[in-house]
């Protein structure tokens, strides 16, 4: 009877034993490693494997999902699903953890302390060569992380280092919580431990601050700068934008959670592939080679109808005909594809790249790109939506196949031709006012095919009148338009359309932006008491 319950009570003790030896020290072990992770991607640069995760979540979306994120929380998003992977990484842990003591429960008893940790380091050496050959390829990331944008061997270090970190904690906490059977199992007393088992200590207790504390940071500026996007305000409510759109005011896209900085004097833009003469060119010598300047509107091709997505610069760079020249196409080639600093790529076929009107530009508004727009260096392409312009590029490369660009692979138009397109921005939608004398207006954009006419409807489309357009800043701008209303009081569905420079009008199908980019005529509802 006694001897019944003596063993039950040992069982007992050995699953609790199981379940806070293992999973308890599993969790803290793997929380350890995934916050250090996220912490050393701020001190190396390169992308924890909690974004390489996230990227291939991206990937996976169809494009109207993403669109949805995008207009949504896309931005925040990125930042989110980075700490749910960092979360999902600590759970593993967890449970790794828990294998890992169940597995070696009698021998763990046998090994002394140097032992469990030359263990611990094996354990995480080999988790790490699984990451790196097996879980960083299937999320996209190539084998040993060769395709991870900026990642290289500071990526395979990053990960080393927190796999590490995860074993050698895992073996050494499991060791300290070894459970107490007898009196010389016991836990060492605070007076009866050495100055060397202090100093571990304390020297563990550092790493695990450092680590938790950087990675926390890292999540908090990460979604801080993503929740600063997302609500930036692009355009004032209810007012006409300025022709040229302030530098801090233009829309920012990206697919990363953080964007690279790229160091000028570092930085290469390389043009390959198949030239007679591969380029390698420093910041400063792009930057003095002739330069020309001109205005030009940029649209996402997710901007929704009425949305923000959309906004103009003045960009100053080179003729990237002139730098294919240089470098000298050989025949056969067809394609001209782009690669940038964090992993983006995007091509256009060899008569598009020969248009003495496409950029490379490394100036915005009179000012060095910011890193947000892709400094140092992004394509300009008349007439295409944003994913057409790739920021930070670094290398050129001249092909003889067709090379299918980031978006493209997954699901978005490869033309990607912008769609003639028209808003009411003034007033804003759901205006109530008095009667009096109004201006209203508002943009409308076709890419490189020019503006002919913009009109308006009062009547929910049924009457149409004309609007005022202003001069356009350049062939490849918006046009703002304007038009002059004194309403009766009542309720009004303004309505807009456009024609391009041909004279054909805009489509007024509704579509939705994925995959094509948006169509259909914009609409706002003002009433006038
Ligand atoms: N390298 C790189 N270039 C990129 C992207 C990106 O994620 N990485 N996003 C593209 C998309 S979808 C758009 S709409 C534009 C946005 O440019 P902007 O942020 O300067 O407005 O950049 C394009 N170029
Ligand atoms: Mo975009």
């Amino acid at each position: 009877m006694r001897a019944a319950s003596t063993e039950k009570n040992r069982m007992k003790a050995r699953w609790q034993w199981l379940l806070s030896g293992g999973l308890g020290v599993g969790l803290i072990a793997g929380f350890l490693a995934s916050f250090t992770m996220l912490a050393l991607r701020f001190a190396l640069g390169t992308p924890s494997l909690q974004e390489v995760l996230t990227d291939k979540l991206v990937s996976l979306m169809s494009p109207q999902t993403f669109e949805f994120l995008l207009q949504h929380t896309f931005h925040l998003g990125k930042a989110l699903s980075v700490l749910g992977f960092t979360v999902a990484l600590g759970i593993g842990g967890g449970l790794v953890g828990l294998a890992f003591v169940a597995a070696l429960r009698q021998r763990l008893d046998a090994w002394d302390q140097k032992t469990r940790i030359a263990v611990g380091f094996a354990f995480g050496a080999v988790l790490w060569l699984l990451t790196v050959l097996v879980l960083v390829p299937l999320a996209g990331g190539g084998f040993l992380g060769a395709d991870v944008p900026g990642g290289g061997l500071s990526f395979l270090f990053a990960t080393l280092v927190a796999m590490v970190l995860y074993g050698v904690t895992l073996a050494w906490l499991v060791g300290e919580k070894k459970p107490v059977t007898s009196t010389e199992g016991a836990l060492p007393s605070a007076q009866g431990m050495s100055r060397r088992a202090f100093i571990k200590r304390a020297i563990f207790f550092i790493v695990v601050i450092a680590g938790v504390g950087f990675g926390l940071r890292s999540i908090v500026s990460g979604i801080t700068a993503a929740t600063r996007t997302a609500k930036m305000n692009l355009r004032d409510a209810g007012v006409l934008p300025p022709d040229v759109t302030l530098t801090e005011r233009f829309y920012v896209v990206s697919k990363n959670f953080v964007d690279p900085t790229v160091n000028a004097n570092t930085w290469r833009l390389l043009v390959q592939g198949m030239v007679n003469q591969p380029l390698t060119l420093t910041h400063d010598e792009v930057t003095a080679m002739a330069a020309s300047e001109r205005y030009q509107t940029l649209e996402c091709i997710s901007n929704e109808v009425g949305g923000d997505l959309i906004s103009t610069a003045k960009w100053k760079g080179i003729s990237l005909r002139g730098l294919l020249e240089q470098a000298g196409l050989k025949d056969g080639v067809k394609f001209i594809a782009f690669f940038a600093t964090d992993g983006y790529s995007e091509s256009v076929p060899l008569d598009v790249a020969m248009d003495p009107e496409v950029l490379l530009v490394h100036q915005m508004n009179g000012e060095p790109l910011t890193r947000e727009h892709g400094f140092p260096a992004r394509l300009l392409i008349p007439g295409r939506y944003g994913m057409k312009n790739p920021k930070w590029v670094e290398r050129i490369e001249a092909q003889s196949e067709e090379y299918t660009g980031y978006w493209e692979e997954r699901g978005w138009d490869k033309v990607a031709e912008v769609r003639t397109m028209s808003e009411v921005l003034a007033p804003a939608d759901g205006t109530t006012t008095t009667a009096g004398v109004y201006r209203i207006g508002g943009v409308a954009f076709s890419g490189a095919k020019g503006i002919s006419k913009v009109e308006f409807s009062l009547d929910s489309g049924n009457t149409w009148l004309p609007g005022t357009l202003k001069l356009a800043l350049g062939p490849y701008t918006w046009v703002l338009w304007t038009a002059d209303w004194t309403p009766k009081p009542g309720r009004y569905k303004l309505v807009v359309r456009a024609a391009d420079g041909k004279g054909t009008p805009q489509d007024p199908t509704p579509r939705s932006p994925a995959p094509s980019g948006a169509t259909g005529y914009h609409s706002i509802n003002v009433e006038v008491s």
